[in-house]
């Protein structure tokens, strides 16, 4: 094309998108406004031969949306496909909102896929000796620290290594010792290290910033905001800090050279400003695209109103807090402490949310759709400060350090325009986010009212799914906006995932006195899979979550109870009308019901499978459960400690557990009352007294002379599952230690072999 044609195309495309070829007169709504972007754009045409850069659009934009009422207009802003790296946010408000019913459109051009970037590309590796690469990092404006590497768009580890328990790694006020036993004090650089450790729900990260012996001392205010004596967290939430008896130990130390041991690990070295990378299998350090998240947050709308952000890529974004002194002093879902000081107060109005890639604050009427959040160092998106009537919908958030959505803020008592009312958090998917800070949700929303957390997809999760409301009751709690919220047709699966080691969560969470709030029709399907801990409940209405209904959901495979609501304080909540294939103790909530439930089920009736088919952002199959024979059995045990009979086992609740004093060769069985095939036995080890080190024996006859036998090494899980293929033919399933102790089991379940009816 001649430097002319293309001249007069891009007039004619401006003439076009600006409507100056519209008929005069005509009496046809007017079109949107369109103006369009691309990565390398500049300049203020904004057409599709000379689209503007991201500012240069927003800037035109502004000229566009009608000063005057009367030609206030849509405006339709088209984003080319490609990567827009940008160091700064790009910044919307008022003047960047729809005027007079008007909206503001942000979008992908047609088949365009744009991607807005935080990232800096690492390039220029060389090939040390041992395998490892490094390259050199250049320093940036705003200071390039990789946090996380992401390689050929795989996310790398920082190099970590093992856990050291409590009684090496010994954590009080003033740090901890271990720097000997851990080979920390022999470390050359040892304060680019961080601590990571898990308390409960609570997850800490602080960086060591010196070792004199075998004692480590760590960033301030990261440590002293995870120690006790703060007066800054709830009144019992001493019991939970890294000086706390719960403290058990360090999960693991990473960022060090010394622990670069892994294919795909990664080190940061601030002294050099190095990367050094070890790398997977196949990886060439002349081709490989590795990018470090640098700019912390992507879009930030401020006070905007009438706008859609439609499908939009967000990646790469940075979270710059964990890497400095602050730390990572997590408290609850992904918040943190932060500040050397702050006010006293316990209802946890003060902790700060995590950074995420898209940011609005005072919202109104701003749609996100179809947005794609993937490779984040934070969180994907954060309505707060007021937003109002806004959403988030269709939209994917994958490979997250921390949660997905933010929705909302922790003042339990607002001015009225500060209060979040009417959002919507619907359809959107939500997978393996939660990478790194694993105490954060996938969805989380705080003093929230008419709230709509709708049909959501969420898979592989390090804790919670789903969080709504915020106060343990506190004083400063109890008055609260908290109101009307719905969270209905969800899918939720495997939550509370035993690897990451967080604990008291659910698929659901709740807090607060939430009058007219509705939990309904999710599905929710393995939590705390393994887990010997009393943990990994499926909708777990906390402390004082009150005036709650729980109704038609569907809850399998759970690591412990399908409803809880364990407080006295947590008054009036009733679940009704929900299926789950184990049970649970009367809710203790003043006022509180469970009624007409059906439980303790071996089988999904159709009705709950097409609950459990519909929840999700997309209709998916769900998992059927299998038949059980051990449930018409007769169950024995060789002793019985108190209250805990053998029959506990056959009861169909993970909730109740036998338990056989400690004597040699303490054994639990089930006979079936004839011979069976069976395909698969499951053994739910006791929630507080746990089997170890057993034999699980399948026999045809009552002295087991011609037994098949499996021996287990180590604790029970909930479940541990042993497979006999196309079936063994027996009648007694026994359980038997290999040494002394006690049998204690929640549940087991003998399956006849897929397919068969036994
Ligand atoms: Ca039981």
């Amino acid at each position: 094309m001649s430097r002319r044609s293309g001249v007069l195309v891009a007039v004619l495309a401006s003439a076009l998108a600006f409507g100056a070829l519209a008929a005069p007169g005509a009496a046809a709504e007017p079109g949107p406004r369109v103006l369009r972007a691309a990565p390398h754009g500049t300049g203020d045409v904004c057409s599709a031969a000379r689209p503007c850069s991201l500012t240069g659009a927003r800037d035109a934009a502004r000229t566009l949306t009608g000063r005057d009422v009367r030609d206030a207009r849509d405006v339709r802003v088209e984003l080319a496909d490609g990567t827009y790296e940008l160091t700064e946010p790009l910044k919307l408000g008022a003047a960047d909102s729809g005027r007079a019913g008007r909206t503001v459109t942000w979008t992908a051009a047609p088949g365009a896929r744009p991607i807005l970037s935080g990232g800096r590309a690492i390039d220029g590796w060389t090939e040390n000796r041992d395998g490892t690469w490094t390259a050199a990092v250049p320093e940036g404006p705003e200071g390039v620290t990789p946090r996380q590497l992401f390689v050929d768009g795989r996310r790398a580890v920082r190099a970590r290594g093992a856990a050291c328990a409590a009684a090496i790694c010994d954590a009080t006020k003033e740090g901890m010792t271990g720097a000997e036993a851990t080979g920390i004090a022999q470390w050359k650089r040892p304060t680019g290290a961080e601590a990571v450790i898990k308390v409960r729900w609570r997850n800490y990260r602080c960086r060591i910033t010196g070792v004199a012996g075998d004692r480590i001392t760590f960033a301030q205010p990261c440590w002293a905001n995870s120690s006790s004596g703060t007066e800054r967290t709830g009144p019992a939430w001493d019991s939970t800090t890294v000086d706390s008896a719960r403290y058990h130990g360090v999960a693991f130390f990473e960022n060090a050279r010394e622990l670069l041991d892994k294919p795909g690990e990664f080190v940061w070295d601030a002294e050099d400003r190095t990367v050094t990378y070890l790398p997977r299998a196949g990886e060439d350090p002349r081709r490989v695209h590795a990018v470090t998240p640098v700019t912390e947050r992507l879009m930030v709308l401020d006070g905007a109103h009438d706008i859609r952000v439609d499908g939009i890529g967000f990646a790469y974004a940075a979270y710059h807090q964990p890497a400095t002194d602050e730390g990572y002093a997590g408290t609850q879902a992904g918040l943190t402490l932060t500040g050397a000081t702050g006010p006293t107060d316990h209802a946890g109005r003060y902790y700060t949310k995590p950074a995420a890639a898209l940011t609005v604050r005072g919202g109104r009427h701003v749609a996100v759709e179809r947005a794609e959040f993937t490779r984040l160092g934070g969180a994907g998106v954060v309505l707060e400060a007021g937003t109002k009537d806004s959403s988030v919908t269709r939209s994917r958030f994958t490979d997250l350090s921390s949660g997905a959505a933010y929705i909302g803020d922790t003042e339990p008592d607002p001015r009225p325009e500060l209060a979040g009312e009417r959002n919507t958090v619907a359809y959107n998917t939500v997978r393996r986010t939660g990478v790194e800070y694993t105490d954060s949700v996938g969805i989380w929303a705080g003093y929230e009212a008419e709230l709509s957390v709708d049909h959501n997809t969420l898979d592989e999760l390090p804790y919670s799914g789903i969080s709504v409301g915020w106060g343990w009751n506190q004083p400063e709690a109890r008055k609260s906006v908290l109101r009307d919220n719905r969270v209905t047709g969800n899918r939720i699966t495997d939550v509370m995932r035993v690897e990451h080691d967080q604990h008291d969560g659910g698929a659901v969470y709740t807090q607060g006195a939430q009058p007219g709030t509705i939990v309904s029709g999710n599905y929710i399907n393995r939590s705390a899979y393994g887990n010997t801990e009393r943990d990994g409940n499926g909708i777990y209405l906390d402390e004082q979550s009150s005036y709650i209904r729980v109704e038609g959901n569907v809850l399998t495979r759970l690591g412990y109870k399908w409803v809880s609501n364990w407080a006295d304080y947590g008054i009036q909540n009733h679940a009704t009308g929900n299926w789950t294939d184990t049970d649970t103790p009367a809710l203790a909530g003043t006022g509180s019901t469970l009624r007409d439930n059906h439980t303790e089920l071996d089988r999904l009736p159709a009705e709950a499978l097409a609950v459990a088919r519909r929840a999700g952002a997309h209709p998916e199959r769900a998992e059927q459960l299998r038949p059980d024979l051990a449930r018409a059995g007769r169950a024995t045990q060789s002793s019985t400690d108190g209250e805990a009979p053998a029959a506990y086992a056959v009861d169909g609740d993970t909730s109740t557990d036998t338990r056989t004093l400690a004597e040699p060769g303490a054994w639990w069985q089930v006979d079936l009352g004839e011979v069976r095939r069976v395909g698969q036995v499951e053994v739910w080890n006791g929630a507080s007294t746990a089997t170890a080190d057993f034999d699980v024996q399948l026999s045809r006859t009552a002295d087991f002379t011609d037994a098949t036998t499996r021996h287990i090494t180590g604790k029970a899980l909930r479940p541990t599952l042993l497979d006999f293929g196309e079936g063994e033919t027996v009648r007694f399933v026994r359980i038997r230690l290999a040494g002394s102790g006690r049998v204690a089991l929640a549940h087991v379940l003998v399956h006849p072999p897929q397919g068969h009816r036994g």
